[in-house]
């Protein structure tokens, strides 16, 4: 028996040294969703695909639902090498990389194709490339759809129907001068934390797109949602840059691939499950507000963008690439 042992730990740590020459890395990946939501279905694709276009020498074990912690955390962890992998929404990767920032100026992007066409031109390239210097080389871009207002007393219909209202943003400057400057009180909060805030009435309001409003529940207790859609943010597979600058040709190429096939199947679900979610709230008694004039809207965001290009002079030209991309 002890011989068996002895041989079995023999054998275990033969395979150890094995697995560590054979194996480029074992990588552990963030995500903030539940279960079934399109971003939860394609990481979880990431990481097949990647062991089989690495002929398994990446693994990639996923933690979903935030586990991990915050975003603002994982967005930290990720870029120190705490964790390898994250789906991060570029909202909170704003404040750490000025270049990704451009994209959650309030109504930056026409629509979500245009969102795809800038990220797949010029403009994307250089918001790459600013998020690889600060450590987070994204990989694919995911599609979040269009956040709108939504809150538990009211159908808004102009900046006036904000006025004093304590809405929950993400971490980041330039979604409280956005709530400011309709006249709100911005509130900047974890994800997870949204839930309790808005059925004990800590925040009047939140904004989001039509499957995190679902997912999340937040339907049940604020159930009045305006069609604003005053930010469209793309988000990323982001990879810490020094795993990824480690890796042979090969394998860089592996990942990328693995991470656009992830890209083009969770673009594909989010789709679909938008007009779910939609239906799956609207049936829950949610009163949907289109919102007839979005244009004082965007008009109040002047002060947002002045504010923006004060702090980044040199990224004006960026900005006006955007507006000029068709
Ligand atoms: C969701 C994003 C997620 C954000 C969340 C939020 O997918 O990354 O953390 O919104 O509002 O739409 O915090």
């Amino acid at each position: 028996m002890f011989e068996n042992i002895t041989k079995s730990l023999i054998g275990a740590a033969a395979l150890a040294v094995i697995g560590v020459t054979a194996h480029a890395a074992d990588w552990r990946g963030w995500n903030i969703h539940v279960d079934g939501y399109p971003n939860t279905v394609a990481m979880d694709k990431f990481a097949e695909l990647l062991a089989d276009k690495t002929g398994g020498e990446i693994t990639l074990q996923m933690f979903h639902g935030g586990t991990l912690g915050s975003q603002p955390d994982a967005v930290e962890q990720v870029r120190a090498g705490a964790l390898e992998i994250g789906n991060f929404n570029l909202g909170p990767i704003g404040p750490i990389v000025a270049e990704a920032n451009v994209v959650s100026l309030p109504f930056i992007f026409k629509d979500v194709p245009h969102m795809f066409r800038v990220l797949d031109s010029e403009g994307g390239a250089a918001i790459a490339a600013g998020m690889a210097a600060k450590g987070l080389t994204p990989l694919a871009w995911y599609d979040a759809g269009a956040r709108s207002f939504y809150n538990g007393e009211k159908a808004i219909n102009t900046p006036a129907d904000v006025q004093g209202m304590k809405v929950r943003v993400m971490n980041n400057d330039l979604f409280t001068g956005m709530i400011a400057q309709l006249g709100g009180n911005p509130s900047p909060m974890a994800f997870a934390e949204v839930y309790q805030a808005l059925k004990t009435g800590v925040v009047d309001g939140a904004e989001n797109n039509w499957p995190s409003y679902e997912s999340t529940g937040h339907f049940e207790v604020a159930g009045f949602y305006s069609l604003s859609q005053h930010l469209i943010i793309p988000e990323c597979i982001c990879v810490n840059t020094d795993a990824f600058n480690a890796l042979s040709p090969e394998m860089q190429a592996a990942v990328s691939e693995a991470a656009q096939e992830s890209a083009l199947l969770q673009r594909e679900l989010w789709a679909a499950r938008e007009l779910a979610s939609r239906e799956a709230v609207e049936a829950g008694g949610v009163v949907v507000n289109e919102i007839a004039d979005k244009a004082p809207f965007q008009d109040a965001m002047g002060p947002v963008y002045e504010a923006y290009f004060e702090t980044n002079p040199d990224l004006r030209p960026l900005v006006e690439l955007i507006q000029a991309t068709e």
